[in-house]
């Protein structure tokens, strides 16, 4: 059941990559759900794994950070939901850094407790794709099929330090948090695309990534279905942490679909020098 979905994101991962090197990108006139300006290629991406992931008889739905409401199949046979970032880094395609696709798979409820699996494709030099269930794999395309390249896994502490949201509005604790890791040697890897500077941080084998409560946006930036669940996933089972702070970031409970979460995701050395700066 759930090959048949990875293999459906594998092919609309292909698709979306030959998409981001033809021509350049259009702004629309239209907006998303979080009141982001749409790129044409934004649009396109989401059709592309929306079309794809509506065809499959294990699916009961999808969700996407692109459109307003749940999509539920009519009379559906299958039980996942499949929420979706279809391409995260919009606002830095055009500088043609890194991008990618987010994803989540919940068994009947979009609900953290029930993520089941959940990865992320990666278009860069290389077209890859990061699935985690029990391990996290590896996936290159070789330009012909996607070959499995290993599991990530996270050391108890890492050098990365990849610190997200206006400095201007970081509170006084994290502002300290932030200057203690670099103090202590730790270098700044920031490119502003969640997918490239987390898979970093997973390839060199820790760190720290934080989209912390801002002054203007007290519940950070990243949306819990679409971008901070999937990730919180995939950290805890390459050996590391996701918390809000505070909190395990998979035992919290959202209101609605497009809710954004603060987040911190790394080593587990990292992640307890964060508990006790919010503490
Ligand atoms: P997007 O879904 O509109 O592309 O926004 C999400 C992106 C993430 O990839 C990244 O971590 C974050 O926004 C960067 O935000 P900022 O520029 O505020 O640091
Ligand atoms: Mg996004």
């Amino acid at each position: 059941m759930l090959y048949s979905i990875i293999t459906a994101i594998q092919k609309s991962a292909i698709c979306i990559d030959n998409l981001l090197k033809k021509d350049d990108f259009n702004y629309l006139n239209s907006k998303n759900s979080t009141g982001d300006i749409q790129l044409d290629i934004d649009v396109e991406a989401n059709r592309i794994f929306k079309d794809t992931l509506l065809c499959l008889e294990s699916i009961k739905g999808v969700c996407s950070e692109e459109e307003k409401e749940i999509i539920y199949k009519e009379n559906p046979s299958g039980v996942y939901i499949v929420a979706f970032d279809p391409l995260d880094g919009s606002s830095i395609v055009d500088s043609n850094l890194s991008v990618g696709s987010i994803f989540g798979i919940y068994n009947q409820e979009l609900n953290a407790k029930n993520l089941i699996a959940s990865g992320y494709v990666i278009y860069g030099p290389r077209l890859e794709m990061i699935v985690a269930q029990n391990d996290v794999h590896h996936y290159i395309y070789n330009g012909n099929e996607w070959k499995i390249n290993g599991n990530l896994t996270l050391s108890n502490k890492g050098k990365i330090n990849a610190p997200g949201g206006t400095q201007k509005n970081w509170s006084t604790k994290h502002k300290i948090l932030i200057e203690s890791l670099f103090l202590e040697g730790y270098r700044l890897r920031y490119s502003g695309g969640m997918v490239p500077d987390l898979h970093l941080i997973l390839r060199k084998g820790g760190g720290l990534f934080s989209y912390p409560p801002t002054s203007d946006m007290p519940n950070g930036k990243l949306r819990a279905l679409f971008e901070v669940f999937p990730f919180a996933f995939i950290f805890e089972k390459a050996g590391g942490e996701a918390i809000d702070g505070q909190n395990r970031l998979l035992d919290l409970e959202i209101d609605t679909i497009h809710q954004s979460l603060p987040c911190f995701f790394g080593s587990k050395d990292e992640i307890s020098r964060v508990k006790l700066a919010y503490k």
